[in-house]
């Protein structure tokens, strides 16, 4: 039977259906195929079923076990309640159970709607509110969480909503199956092309919007990741950022991992110690972090005192990773560097694995798909030639086509021809590969100048006695907007001093309006939930991250 072009959904509300030649043209050339998300994970565990698929401390769970725990974890919750097309609230940072949670889930037809763990209550009153969700799943190894007082509070603000510990999942089910309950683990999947679940973007203002993501979408991307970078069922897959994070599900993620049968190691922070000793034990292949985490890891002492030689690959994405910074990826920790340029909205561009060692510690990468078609407009809607900066547009086999329920940001962010707006400013090159040269709202407007804070983080970067760096525009009654740089030392016992970066800068040939108004040392840089510095709480009158994924 022929697969319909668009689904008649209910979590595709508001989502501007792909016309049908572009659909007919998708499915012809085979970018969208029938598998569902637990159906790839499931026929990988057919072929694979003695191999192991995730290891999480001392717990190395099979592909085999794994199928028998989210098929024990869905009795739990249709016991609960929980039916096809029921949102549910996955809250559980990186262990074994976040897997239970999430496929348990999907097996049932139900829709995940992916929190990040270091979220809270106010944030999860928001998505439960915006997604209409049933049910949320928490985890009792949140780090820095008292489940109970956080239960209460939930309670307090939700009080229609169920809570479930990730944990109780596989244990309850156990329990109901010997009882002899009858539980229904036949679920109700859904069509690979109806939504699969509902992601957050990560936009840096405002409260993050609801992304409904189709199976046939999502496994394109990440099957297609998978391909480019090169996993293989020997493939050791670490990653250094929340799972529920679009770049650790498909990019290729852990998504990519299960489709072609590797491993995945869990790890609960992305300390330089934790990542250092689980690559060493677990002989990790790949690795994927954002630009502030490959920094600590860069600059931490431990990386010495480890075996890291079965590290093959460092994938950096999530934030404009800095030269300096890459160019020091290979000879200091002995991996390949490949740079992730994605969005959870759809386009993901990589570095490919063969591409000169130049367009590695210099570009973004291109996109992953022949049928990604890029525009590169300046403000008026004009292409720019290759080379110049733009607005970045795009349209795709796996670019959304609208958020959830959310008519007026929609209408904000597409052409009449469906093309999403990112707010980034990128330059192209003849090859089609692209440079992130800053954001549309990041841009800091001093006294008429344009200044890129990107720009002079990098100049800082290359300072000895910089760990790290973040810019920012500050109000200015004379220029308009004024820069500040916000400078976290190497050494913090003997930190470097603002007059001497100031008169370091000077020295590396700078536009006098390239060298920062204001320099302030502090002790470590404000993060959004996934890890990318927050230049919005640097800004004067901000008080937290709040919406940023
Ligand atoms: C990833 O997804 P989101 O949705 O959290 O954030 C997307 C935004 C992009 O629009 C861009 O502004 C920025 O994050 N970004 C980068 C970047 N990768 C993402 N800016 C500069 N250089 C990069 N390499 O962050 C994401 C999703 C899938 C794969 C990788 C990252």
């Amino acid at each position: 039977m022929k697969q319909p072009l668009v689904a008649d959904d209910p979590m595709l509300h508001g989502v501007i259906p792909y016309p049908a030649e572009f659909a007919e043209r998708y499915l012809a050339d085979g970018f969208w195929g029938r598998r569902t998300l637990d159906r790839v994970l499931r026929e990988t565990a057919m072929r694979r079923g003695a191999h192991p698929a995730v290891i999480d401390e001392e717990r190395v769970i099979s592909y085999a076990e794994l199928i028998s725990r989210i098929d024990v974890s869905q009795a739990t919750l249709s016991a609960r309640g929980i039916n096809a097309g029921d949102r549910v609230i996955i809250h559980v940072p990186n262990v074994l159970e976040f897997f239970d949670a999430v496929y348990a889930v999907i097996s049932l037809g139900a829709i995940p709607v992916f929190a990040v763990h270091s979220h809270r209550a106010s944030e999860l009153e928001h998505l439960a509110r915006s997604s209409e969700a049933e049910m949320l799943i928490t985890s009792s190894r949140i780090p820095g969480v008292d489940p109970q007082e956080f239960c209460a509070e939930l309670a307090n603000r939700l009080p229609l909503l169920s809570v479930v510990y990730a944990e109780d999942l596989y244990e309850q089910g156990l329990d109901l199956l010997a009882a002899g309950r009858e539980v229904s683990r036949a679920g109700c999947p859904r069509p690979a092309h109806a939504a699969a679940f509902l992601q957050l973007s990560g936009g840096t203002t405002g409260r993050p919007k609801l992304i409904p993501k189709t199976h046939r979408d999502y496994a394109y991307s990440f099957e297609r990741s998978a391909q480019i970078c090169n996993l293989d069922d020997g493939t050791v897959y670490l990653s250094g950022i929340p799972l529920a994070h679009n770049f650790a599900a498909s990019s290729p993620g852990y998504m990519g991992v299960f489709a072609t049968g590797g491993t995945v190691v869990c790890a609960l922070d992305g300390s330089a110690e934790r990542i250092f000793s689980l690559i060493a034990e677990h002989r990790v292949t790949v690795v994927a972090a954002v630009p502030p985490l490959a920094l600590a890891w860069l600059n931490s002492s431990q990386k010495h005192r480890y075996d890291l030689s079965s590290w093959q690959l460092l994938q950096v994405g999530g934030a404009k990773l800095s030269r300096g910074v890459a160019e020091r990826i290979t000879p200091e920790l002995g991996c390949a560097l490949q740079q992730v340029f994605g969005m959870a909205e759809g386009l993901v561009c990589y570095t490919r694995l063969d591409d000169d060692p130049e367009t590695v510690v210099s570009t973004q990468g291109k996109p992953m798909c022949v049928a990604d078609e890029v525009l590169v407009l300046d403000s008026a809607g004009t292409p720019v030639p290759d080379g110049t900066p733009g607005n970045l547009w795009v349209r795709g086999p796996y670019t959304f086509r609208g958020y959830y329920n959310n008519p007026q940001a929609n209408a904000e962010c597409f052409t009449p021809d469906g093309f999403y707006g990112s707010g980034d400013i990128v330059v192209r090159d003849a090859r089609g590969y692209l440079t992130v040269v800053g954001r549309t709202k990041d841009v800091i407007n001093r006294g008429g100048e344009k200044i890129s804070p990107e720009q002079i983080e990098a100049v800082l970067l290359r300072n000895p006695a910089v760990h790290d760096v973040s810019v920012v525009g500050v109000p200015d009654e004379a220029l308009g907007e004024r820069t500040h740089a916000y400078v976290v030392p190497r050494d913090r016992t003997t930190p470097t001093r603002a007059k001497i970066l100031r008169a370091w800068m000077r020295t590396e040939h700078l536009a006098e309006h390239h060298i920062p108004d204001v320099i302030t040392i502090v002790g470590e840089l404000p993060k959004t939930h996934i890890g990318k510095i927050s230049r919005n709480t640097l800004r004067p009158g901000a008080t937290s991250p709040q919406g940023e994924a």
